[in-house]
């Protein structure tokens, strides 16, 4: 997608955008500090994995979440606060991505992957959640059907359940086993003999490392594939909140310098608001 701003050489515009960029710096610098391999990490990243020959599916839950909050352009990375301010337009790969919206649902996502990977002639990389694939195993079984399209690589984030629901006010109330069983739909069910079932390879990582090079060793071998990401639901909520902490401080620190400049910053109801003074 690419935006353009009818006034986008405005003060309050180009401020706004350093204190974007200001706060989308402190969220990498977490992402890059933490050593394990973190769901945010996953959607940091994604972007390196693809080229002008990809296109990206997202499923739904925290997968779209976390490509929207974590994702970055890093092709396109501005160096220093002035060229951002005079980078008058948005930066942009020129990448198809595609997601299935409508009620959101988690049912037939890796079915419309493959569908959009035909449609579309491109190598699709599709980032799915392990509940979401369980809901669409017969996917599977569509991915070995003999239809012409290029190769796939399917990327589950392996959480073992529902890891959306850990990050609601609910998950601060309810008994952990009612929370479990009911609301995660945690299981133990492997990805690993579903794929092997269907013939489809599979791979399994555990750290940043792995996950670099199972990415580019399928995107080499131009074969479909499965990777799946180790996560856990606890991990990942403490991970969520400890980014979400941090970029409140950046962004509160990035005001405080942007109010002593010439423009006025004014915050109310959580709605930033900056005036000409
Ligand atoms: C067909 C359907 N059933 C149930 C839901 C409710 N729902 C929303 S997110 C979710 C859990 C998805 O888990 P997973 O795909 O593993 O992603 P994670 O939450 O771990 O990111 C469920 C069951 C839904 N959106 N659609």
């Amino acid at each position: 997608m690419k935006a353009q701003f009818s006034h986008r050489n405005s003060k309050w515009c180009c401020f706004l955008r350093v204190l974007n960029t200001m706060v989308s710096w402190d969220i990498s610098f977490q992402i890059n500090a933490e050593n394990s391999l973190t769901e945010p990490h996953v959607a940091h990243v994604i972007t390196e994995a693809l080229s002008a020959e990809s296109a990206l599916f997202v499923g739904n839950s925290m997968v779209i979440r976390d490509a929207d909050m974590y994702g970055h352009n890093c092709k396109t990375h501005a160096h220093s606060i002035a060229h951002m301010m005079l980078d008058s337009e948005l930066p942009y790969l020129g990448i198809r991505v595609a997601g299935n919206r409508g009620a959101s649902g988690i049912d037939g996502l890796l079915s419309t992957a493959i569908g959009f990977a035909v449609g579309g002639n491109k190598q699709v990389l599709c980032l799915v959640g392990d509940v979401s694939m369980l809901h669409d195993t017969n996917g599977l079984a569509i991915l070995t059907q003999r239809v012409s399209r290029k190769p796939m690589r399917i990327l589950v984030i392996n959480n073992h359940g529902g890891a959306i629901f850990s990050l609601l006010p609910i998950a601060d109330k309810t008994d952990p086993r009612i929370l479990d069983q009911y609301f995660y739909t945690s299981h133990r069910i492997s990805i690993h003999k579903l794929c092997a079932a269907h013939s489809v390879r599979h791979l399994r990582v555990k750290t940043k490392v792995e996950l670099q090079e199972a990415l580019l060793k399928f995107e080499h071998e131009k074969t479909d594939c499965v990777i799946e990401v180790e996560s856990g639901i606890g991990a990942n909520s403490t991970f969520h909140s400890t980014l979400s902490k941090s970029a409140q401080q950046a962004a509160d620190h990035a005001l405080s310098i942007l109010s002593r400049l010439s423009v006025q910053v004014s915050i109310s109801d959580g709605f930033i608001s900056l005036q000409d003074p």
